[in-house]
């Protein structure tokens, strides 16, 4: 069990404790003790493994005797227990933007709400509105929140399968019967989110291997199971399909299991036009006259058969790759291995979990050569914000942490995720912004301006020459609430005319700016950097997913400025200050 995961359990249970009516000291006590799990500055989990919590100030005996059995057992009996008296949708509540954990008791208590279904009747008959604390305001705002996850029901994030994709990945592979097994469909062409997950394998025993594949441990239950096929849901309701060919059919099928639809479209006309049908099996000859068939291997022959370069997944959406494969003209697309480093992460200092060292630490583990900070400017409150004082005195900690660490080669970069006022304005002064390496500025509050307003605001906000980037451009958290209103080609424009790199912010929840602008952007001239915005040392993990979207826009590792090493990331940092 994860730290993430302990403290999770524990704001849980304040939750359900409050739901309860118990007195609000116990309720405190799980709420701070969340708080100092996730902060906390050693392995704390280690610690509880240990029974070595006796040092660790806030920490009653009772809290101190529940992480000591999540971190042996992996579970909670008290929690399993207080939570098995209420019904399991109950939790849905707290993913609704705008429901605050006052607001979920209060439903709970005074209507009976356990779901979103029951609060979705609560909200359109107008009982929710009559609560104290429920304005007109705050039940049309829950009712878009539901209606908007409702569109999105069906969708899963990257970080809930990704590890989905590789376990089944792995045990397709170590199959006796399977020569090749791969992930197709959206995950593989890089998509931010996916409805299903489609497998396919190379296999003389298609049966041994679908049986086989319905039996494994993550499968919750069996949709369809046929001879060469079957549908299965997994863990979280995930549905994943599998198709078992040969392996002389593997590469047609992976291409064309692959997609997109569109991307399928367009090659199948091309194969036409020169005689040939396509589908998930093989070339077949349409006409007498029509050209011989050479051998293919290999998805890369498939596309030579049909005089194109090899086109890589995630550009496969027919928005002019295929063009751009008959001329040579594909991008060299960027890979995980170019990183030297990551800007945009937090510390204990704001709202992260790691303290600054271990934050330098994990980077350097990774092999990266240079970290850079950006915690959050003192109106984001909520997030524990810095104020100047204390970030004067972190600019102090990190240089003299970096004497430390040049030795080895690596450099940690002074920077703040500064707030974007409501009007444009900085929540740090010129002077103040000055003294650090680079500054991301972002929106955090106020989202809901008419565009032409908030895009005036952004564009002020990038103005100033100190903003060396601008942080997640449309503030969307996928499946969860929509972009801000904000024309995106006129804030790409000023960023060209100012200098200001844009984020292609790395955490599955963002991906934020869209894959889809970003040939546009780099048209234009307009630099990215891939930020994992990690709020712990797996939050830097986060730019696998970044570097599949910056695949998807087309970026190859000049165009992504953290491909740059220590002694040349520098004067990008500057040049927007020295114009
Ligand atoms: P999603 O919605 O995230 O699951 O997206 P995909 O692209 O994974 O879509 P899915 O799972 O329905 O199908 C996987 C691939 O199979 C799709 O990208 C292209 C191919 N495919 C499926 N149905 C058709 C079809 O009717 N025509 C063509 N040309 N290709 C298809
Ligand atoms: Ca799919
Ligand atoms: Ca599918
Ligand atoms: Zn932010």
């Amino acid at each position: 069990m994860t730290r993430e995961d302990a403290a999770t359990i524990f704001e849980r249970i304040a939750l359900l404790l409050e739901l309860k009516g118990e007195n609000s000291f116990k309720v405190r006590a799980y709420r701070t003790g969340a708080e100092i799990v996730e902060s906390h500055s050693g392995d704390i989990m280690k610690l509880a493994a240990e029974n070595q919590l006796a040092g660790v100030k806030g920490l009653g005996e009772a809290l101190r005797d529940k992480l000591h059995e999540m971190a042996t057992t992996g579970k909670l009996e008290f929690y399993e227990k207080l939570k098995a008296e209420f019904p399991d949708t109950l939790f849905e509540l707290f993913d609704v933007q705008g429901l605050g954990p006052k607001k979920v008791a209060a439903l709970h208590a005074e209507l009976g709400v356990s779901s979103i279904a029951d609060l979705k009747r609560a909200c359109e008959s107008g009982e929710a509105a009559k609560l104290s604390g429920f304005g007109g305001k705050t039940v049309e705002k829950i009712l878009e929140s539901i209606a908007f996850r409702e569109q999105h029901a069906s969708e899963f994030r990257l970080d809930l399968v990704q590890p989905l994709v590789l376990e089944i990945l792995e045990a397709l592979r170590q199959h006796p019967n399977v020569s090749h097994a791969e992930v197709c469909g959206s995950f593989r062409r890089g998509k931010e989110t996916v409805h299903d997950l489609d497998f396919l394998v190379a296999t003389r025993k298609p049966e041994v291997v679908i049986e086989a594949f319905v039996q494994l441990p993550l499968v919750v239950d069996v949709i369809a199971q046929g001879p060469t096929k079957a549908s299965v849901h997994v863990t979280h309701g995930v549905q994943c399909d599998l198709r078992a060919v040969s392996s002389k059919e593997f590469p047609f099928a992976l291409t064309y299991f692959t997609g997109s639809k569109e991307h399928n479209v367009a090659i199948r006309q091309r194969a036409l036009a020169r005689g040939w049908s396509l589908n998930e099996y093989a070339f077949t000859p349409e006409r007498e006259d029509a050209p011989v068939i050479p051998p293919i291997h290999d998805e890369a022959e498939l596309y030579r058969a049909l005089d194109l370069d090899f086109i890589d997944p995630e550009l496969r959406e027919n928005t002019g790759e295929i063009d751009a494969a008959e001329h040579g003209g594909l991008p060299r697309l960027i890979q995980l291995e170019n990183l030297r480093g990551v800007f945009h992460n937090h510390t204990t200092a704001s709202d992260g979990g790691a303290t600054l060292r271990e934050m330098a630490e994990a980077a350097h583990d990774l092999g990266l050569q240079y970290l850079g900070i950006a915690d959050h400017s003192k109106s984001s409150f909520q997030a524990n914000g810095l104020d100047e004082k204390r970030l004067l005195a972190q600019i102090q900690e990190i240089r003299a942490l970096n004497v430390e660490m040049a030795e080895e080669g690596f450099r940690i970069f002074a920077g703040s995720e500064v707030d974007i006022l409501k009007d444009g304005s900085l929540d740090f002064s010129d002077e103040i912004m000055g003294q650090l390496d680079y500054v991301v500025a972002s929106v955090h509050n106020v989202f809901n301006l008419p565009e032409a307003e908030m895009t005036k605001r952004i564009i002020r906000a990038i103005e100033n020459p100190h903003v060396t980037m601008l942080g997640h451009l449309t503030g969307r958290l996928l499946l969860q609430r929509p972009a801000y209103n904000v024309n995106v080609a006129a804030v790409i424009d000023a960023a060209a005319e100012t200098g200001t790199i844009i984020e292609l912010n790395a955490s599955a929840w963002r991906l934020d700016m869209d894959w889809r602008w970003w040939k546009l952007a780099k048209a234009k001239g307009v630099k990215c950097s891939i930020n994992p915005d990690a709020h712990s040392t797996h939050g830097l993990q986060a730019v696998i997913y970044g570097i599949k979207a910056a695949r998807k826009g087309w970026l190859t590792r000049q165009d992504v400025i953290n491909c740059l090493p220590l002694g040349e990331v520098e004067e990008v940092l500057r040049a927007k200050r020295e114009r």
